[in-house]
C-alpha cells in the first residue's frame, strides 16, 4: 500500500502502522513505549502524528493505502515535545545523564531541546539491587511497560508486572518482594529495552556508553542456537554483550549465559601460561619449551605404536577453523583417523538416525519453520533452561495457538503449557514412538501418498508396530493408554506438525533406534521433506558441536561426512592435501579411554573438553589419563583434565577469536574477535599451527578465512559458504555447494538426499535399557540440565551466574523423600554401581516417584563417577540418562 508521509511516498505491507510510514520515509518520532519487538502499546503519547484530521499515536494507528500523514507540522513537535517533557517532569535530572551519548530518553530530550531542568523529580522510591545482573532504579521508571511486555510476550517468564498508581507506577517482580527473589531468569530482555535506565546492567549504566571504545558482532559461543550478539568493550574489556536484534535465530532475544556470563574472561583463574609437569607438578615454561616436549612425546609415541597410538579429542566449543585444523593435523601429520569429538557424548545418535532416514546428517528445517508449525511435538529436551532463546521461540508459538506435546519424564519447563504431557519411563522411547505409530497407523493419521512417493520400508514397520498396541505400550513406558491416544491423534490431525528433540532421545542404549522410531512418525505423516512444515529437528547442544562434526573431527568421517572407508572420498582430501589418508576408521572417545588403559595410546590430545568432569564413568576416565604416557590439553582453565594432563597449553576463548560456527539449524555464522587474549594465552588455531611447526609440518591454512575456503574444496556440501559471503549476508545454511545460490534451509523438498532418494522408516524393537533398578540401586537417576550453569561449569561458574546458583542438587519427589527421611536442602550422597556423588535435595514433583534428577556442572560433586560405561550400541553416545542409584542422606565420606 502507498503512504503519503509530509508529501514523500511510501510503500509498505498491508498491516504496517504509522509508525512504520514515517520511519520509512526518514521521520524521527520519539517512541519511549515502543518496541517492535513487542506489540505496540500506544500508551506514552510521545509519537503523535496528524492523520484524516485526528492527532494519533503513530504506533498504534494502522495504515491504509492512500493514507496521508503528517509529521513535521511545528505543532505536532510541540505536542510531542510537551508529552516528553511532562514525562520528563517527574524524573530526577539524572534521567538525563550522557545527552546524546545517554539513553533512549535522554537521547531523545538532547534532540528536543528538553533540558536537565525539566526534570524536577524528587526521586526517593528506591533502588533493587539484590540481582546480579538486572538493577532497578524506581525513580527513573516511567512505567511505559517496555520491560513487562518483554518478560511476557518475548521471553514468556511473565515474571513482571507494573505497581502503583498514577505517577508513582513502577515496574516490580510480579512475586513482590526482592529481584533476585522472582521467577526472573536473567535474559536480560527488560534491561535491553528500558529506554530511560531505570533497568541497567552492572558494568554498563544508561549513559556510560560515551565510554564504549568497541563493538563487535559475534556469535555466542555457548549453546547451539546462535544467537547473534553485539559485544561492547572498554579498556580491553566487556563492558557488556547486547542481543543483536537482526540475529536470524535471536531476533533481539539473549540467555543468562550469552548476555551476562563473561565474567570467565577476565577471571584471575584463566591460564596464561603454558604449564609442563615436571616431578609431579604442573609449572609454568615459555610456549617453545612446552611445544618442544609436546613434538618429542608425540614422536616417542609414534616410534612406539606408529600413528594409530595417538588420538585427538577436538572441542565443539572451538571454531570450525580450528576443528578443520585439527583433524587435518592429525590426518596430514600424524597420520591417523583417531579423532572424535563431543557430539559423540550428546547427538551421535542424531547423526547416525537423521542420516539413515534422510540422508544427512542434520535437522531437516529451518528454525523459523517452528512459526508456521501447528502442532510442537518436543521429546526429551528441556529449551526453557538449556536453549533458552528456543524456548521463548517456541513458547510464544504455544501461546499464539499451536498446541504442544511434551514427552519427557520430567515437567520440564514447557510441559506446564502442553496439551498433552507424555511422562515415559526413562530408556522407554522406542515403546513410546512405536506406540504413537501405532496409533496413527491403526487410525489412518497417515499420509498415503507421501508413503508410497517418497518412504521405503512400511510394511516392515506395520508388522513390527502390530505388537504396539496402547494397552502394551502404556506398561512399558508407564504412559496411560489415553494420553498416547491423544498425543497421537494431536500430532496425527495436525497440519503442520514440527519435531523438536533433545539428549532425552539421544543419550540412551538404544539411542539411535530412539531417533529412528521418532523419525518414523514425521514420515508416517508426511510432514517431512514437503516445506510445509518443520519435520524432524535436533535441538544440538555445543556452540560448535554440528560444525566440529561438518568439519571431519570424526574418526570414521572427513569434512563434509565424506566416508573415511571411500577411496574416491580420500582421493578428494588427499588431492587438496598434497598426501595420502590413512584409510582404517579411528577410534572414538571411549574406545580411545579403553586404549590408554589398556597400554596402547601413548598420547591423547584433548582440545577443550573436561573428560574427567563429563565424560562418564569418571574414575575409569582419570585411570586412562593416568595410564597414558602424554596427555596434553588445551584449556581455558586448569580444568579436572588439566590438572592430570603432561602439557598444558592457555587457549584463547570465544571472544578472542575469528572463525565461524555452524548452529543447531546448520547455519554458518561469523565469530570475531572483541578482545586479545590474556597473557600468553594463544588461538586454538595459532595452537595446532604452532604445534604442526613444532613437527616440522605446514599445515597451509594461513588463516581462517583461508581454511574455510579449502574446506569447502574438500567438502562440496561447504564449497558456497565463504567469510566473506558471511560478513556479507548474516548466515547461511548447508548444504551450499555454490557461493552464486543460497544455502538450503529446508532440506529434501523434491528428495531425500539418501542413496534411493526416499525416506526410509525403521522397524526397531524395544529394548530395555543398559540399567535397571533393583533392591540395592531402587531409584533411576536422570541427568541434565540447569539453565545459570553450562556442561562442566567451568565458565559459568567463574561467572556472577554462582550467585544464581550455587551448587548442584538433586531433585526428588517428596514421597521418596519420605522414604530417606530426607528435607528440602538436606545433604545426600547418591551411590551407583560405579561411583558416589555428594549433592543436596530439592523437594520437587517435577520428577516422578522411583526418579531423580541432577545437573553435572560442579565437579567437586562427582555426578559422572556415577554414571555407567554403557553406550549407544550404534554409535558409543553414552546413557547418561539412567543410571540405578540408592540414597544416603548425609554426606558419606567412605566409598
Ligand atoms: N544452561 C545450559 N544450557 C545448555 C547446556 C548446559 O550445560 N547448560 N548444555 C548444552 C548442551 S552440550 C546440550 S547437548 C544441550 C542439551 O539440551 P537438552 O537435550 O534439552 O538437555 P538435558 O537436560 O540433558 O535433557 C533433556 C531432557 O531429556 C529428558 N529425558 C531423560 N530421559 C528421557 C527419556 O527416556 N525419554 C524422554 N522422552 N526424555 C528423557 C530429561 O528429563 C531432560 O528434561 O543443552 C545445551 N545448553
Ligand atoms: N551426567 C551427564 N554428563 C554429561 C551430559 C549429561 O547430560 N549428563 N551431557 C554430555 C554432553 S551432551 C556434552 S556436549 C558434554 C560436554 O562436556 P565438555 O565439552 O567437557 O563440557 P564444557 O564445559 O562445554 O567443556 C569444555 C571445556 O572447554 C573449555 N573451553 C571453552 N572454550 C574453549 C576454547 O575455545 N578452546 C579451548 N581449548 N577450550 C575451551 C572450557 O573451559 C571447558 O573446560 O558433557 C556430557 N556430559
Ligand atoms: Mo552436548
Amino acid at each position: 500500500m502507498r503512504v503519503d508521509v509530509d508529501g514523500v511516498i511510501v510503500h509498505l505491507a498491508e498491516g504496517a502502522s504509522l509508525l512504520e510510514a514515517a520511519r520509512l520515509a526518514g521521520a524521527e518520532l520519539p517512541t519511549l513505549c515502543h518496541d517492535d519487538r513487542l506489540t505496540p502499546a500506544g500508551s506514552c503519547r510521545t509519537c503523535l502524528v496528524r492523520s484524516g484530521g485526528n492527532v494519533v499515536a503513530a504506533c498504534v494507528t494502522p495504515a491504509a493505502d492512500g493514507t496521508v500523514v503528517e509529521v513535521a507540522a511545528d505543532e505536532l513537535r510541540a505536542l510531542r515535545r510537551d508529552a516528553v517533557e511532562l514525562i520528563v517532569s517527574a524524573l530526577p535530572p539524572r534521567a538525563l545523564d550522557g545527552g546524546a551519548e545517554g539513553g533512549e530518553l535522554a537521547r531523545v530530550c538532547h534532540e528536543l531541546g528538553i533540558t536537565p531542568d525539566g526534570a524536577r523529580g524528587r526521586g526517593g522510591r528506591g533502588r533493587d539491587d539484590s540481582h546480579p545482573y538486572v538493577h532497578l532504579d524506581r525513580d527513573l521508571c516511567i512505567a511505559c511497560g517496555r520491560c513487562v511486555r518483554m518478560c511476557a510476550e518475548v521471553q514468556g517468564t511473565f515474571a513482571l508486572t507494573l505497581t502503583g498508581r498514577g505517577a508513582d507506577t513502577v515496574v516490580a517482580p510480579g512475586t513482590g518482594g526482592p529481584w533476585a527473589d522472582s521467577d526472573c531468569v536473567s535474559c536480560g530482555g527488560c534491561v535491553d529495552t528500558c529506554p530511560t535506565g531505570a533497568l541497567t546492567e552492572p558494568g554498563l549504566p544508561a549513559g556510560g556508553r560515551a565510554r564504549i571504545s568497541g563493538r563487535t558482532r559475534t556469535t555466542c559461543g555457548y549453546c547451539g542456537v546462535g544467537c547473534s550478539l553485539e559485544v561492547l568493550t572498554h579498556d580491553g574489556e566487556v563492558a557488556a554483550i547486547l542481543p543483536d536484534h537482526d540475529g536470524p535465530v535471536n531476533q533481539g532475544h539473549a540467555c543468562v549465559k550469552g548476555r551476562f556470563a563473561h565474567g570467565f574472561l577476565h577471571s584471575p583463574e584463566r591460564l596464561t601460561r603454558p604449564l609442563l609437569r615436571r616431578d609431579g607438578r604442573l609449572e609454568p615454561v615459555s610456549w617453545s619449551e612446552a611445544l618442544g616436549h609436546v613434538a618429542r612425546g608425540l614422536r616417542a609415541a609414534l616410534a612406539e605404536g606408529g600413528p594409530d597410538a595417538v588420538a585427538a579429542i577436538s572441542s565443539a566449543r572451538a571454531t570450525n577453523e580450528e576443528n578443520y585444523l585439527i583433524q587435518k593435523f592429525m590426518r596430514v601429520a600424524v597420520g591417523t583417523n583417531n579423532v572424535d569429538n563431543c557430539s559423540r557424548l550428546c547427538h551421535a545418535p542424531s547423526a547416525a538416525g537423521l542420516t539413515a532416514a534422510f540422508g544427512l546428517s542434520g535437522g531437516t528445517d529451518s528454525f523459523d519453520d517452528v512459526e508456521r508449525a501447528d502442532c510442537l511435538l518436543l521429546v526429551g529436551a528441556n529449551p526453557v533452561e538449556a536453549h533458552p532463546v528456543v524456548g521463548a521461540r517456541l513458547l510464544q508459538r504455544v501461546l499464539r495457538g499451536a498446541s504442544l506435546i511434551v514427552a519427557d519424564p520430567r515437567a520440564v519447563g514447557l510441559a506446564l503449557h502442553a496439551d498433552v504431557h507424555l511422562r515415559p519411563r526413562p530408556g522407554s522411547n522406542v515403546a513410546l514412538f512405536n506406540g504413537l505409530a501405532h496409533v496413527l497407523l491403526a487410525e489412518g493419521l497417515i499420509d498415503d501418498d507421501f508413503l508410497r512417493r517418497r518412504a521405503a520400508g512400511l510394511p516392515e514397520l506395520a508388522t513390527l508396530l502390530a505388537g504396539y498396541p496402547p494397552d502394551r505400550v502404556s506398561v512399558l513406558t508407564g504412559v496411560p493408554a489415553e494420553d498416547l491416544l491423544a498425543a497421537a491423534r494431536l500430532y496425527g490431525r495436525s497440519e503442520r506438525p514440527a519435531i523438536v528433540y533433545g539428549l532425552g532421545v539421544t543419550e540412551h542404549l538404544h539411542g539411535t533406534d530412539g531417533v529412528r522410531a521418532l523419525t518414523n512418525l514425521a514420515i508416517l505423516r508426511g510432514a517431512v521433506g514437503t516445506g510445509r512444515g518443520f519435520g524432524v529437528n535436533p535441538l544440538r547442544g555445543q556452540n560448535n558441536v554440528q560444525g566440529a562434526s561438518d568439519m571431519g573431527a570424526l574418526p570414521d568421517l572427513l569434512p563434509g561426512y565424506a566416508k573415511v572407508a571411500d577411496p574416491a572420498a580420500r582421493a578428494r582430501a588427499a588431492d587438496v592435501w598434497g598426501t595420502p589418508l590413512p584409510d582404517r576408521p579411528g577410534m572414538r572417545i571411549p574406545e580411545m579411554f579403553a586404549a590408554a588403559r589398556a597400554g596402547t595410546l601413548r598420547a591423547l590430545w584433548i582440545v577443550g573438553e573436561d573428560v574427567c568432569v563429563t565424560d562418564p564413568d569418571a574414575t575409569r576416565v582419570a585411570e586412562a589419563l593416568e595410564a597414558c604416557p602424554m596427555v596434553v590439553c588445551q584449556e581455558l582453565f586448569l580444568s579436572e583434565t588439566a590438572r592430570r594432563a603432561d602439557v598444558v597449553l592457555p587457549a584463547a576463548a570465544w571472544l578472542e577469536k575469528d572463525g565461524t560456527f555452524v548452529n543447531f539449524d546448520r547455519r554458518f555464522q561469523r565469530v570475531r574477535p572483541a578482545l586479545d587474549p590474556p597473557g600468553e594465552a594463544r588461538t586454538d588455531f595459532a595452537i595446532v599451527h604452532a604445534l604442526a611447526s613444532a613437527l616440522g609440518v605446514d599445515l597451509g591454512c594461513r588463516t581462517p578465512a583461508e581454511t574455510l575456503a579449502e574446506c569447502g574444496r574438500v567438502a562440496p556440501l561447504f564449497a558456497g559458504i565463504s567469510h566473506e559471503r558471511l560478513d556479507r549476508e548474516g548466515a547461511v545454511p548447508w548444504p551450499c555447494p555454490d557461493p552464486g545460490r543460497p544455502g538450503e534451509a529446508s532440506l529434501y523438498r523434491e528428495r531425500f538426499a539418501t542413496p534411493d532418494g526416499l525416506a526410509h522408516l525403521a522397524a526397531c524393537p524395544y529394548l530395555p535399557p543398559g540399567e535397571t533398578p533393583d533392591d540395592r540401586y531402587p531409584l533411576i537417576l536422570v541427568t541434565g540440565r540447569r539453565w545459570a550453569h553450562y556442561n562442566s561449569g567451568n565458565m559459568t561458574r567463574r561467572t556472577a551466574n554462582l550467585g544464581l546458583e550455587a551448587a548442584d542438587r538433586l531433585d526428588l519427589h517428596p514421597a521418596d523423600a519420605a522414604r530417606y527421611g530426607l528435607g528440602e536442602g538436606d545433604p545426600v550422597t547418591v551411590r551407583s554401581r560405579h561411583g558416589r556423588a555428594t549433592l543436596i535435595t530439592h523437594l520437587s514433583d517435577d520428577v516422578a516417584p522411583g526418579q531423580v534428577f541432577c545437573a553435572f556442572h560442579f565437579p567437586a560433586a562427582g555426578v559422572n563417577t556415577l554414571t555407567s560405561g554403557h553406550a549407544d550400541t550404534v554409535t558409543s553416545c553414552p546413557e547418561y540418562k539412567v543410571t540405578a542409584v540408592r540414597l544416603i542422606p548425609g554426606w558419606d565420606e567412605a566409598m
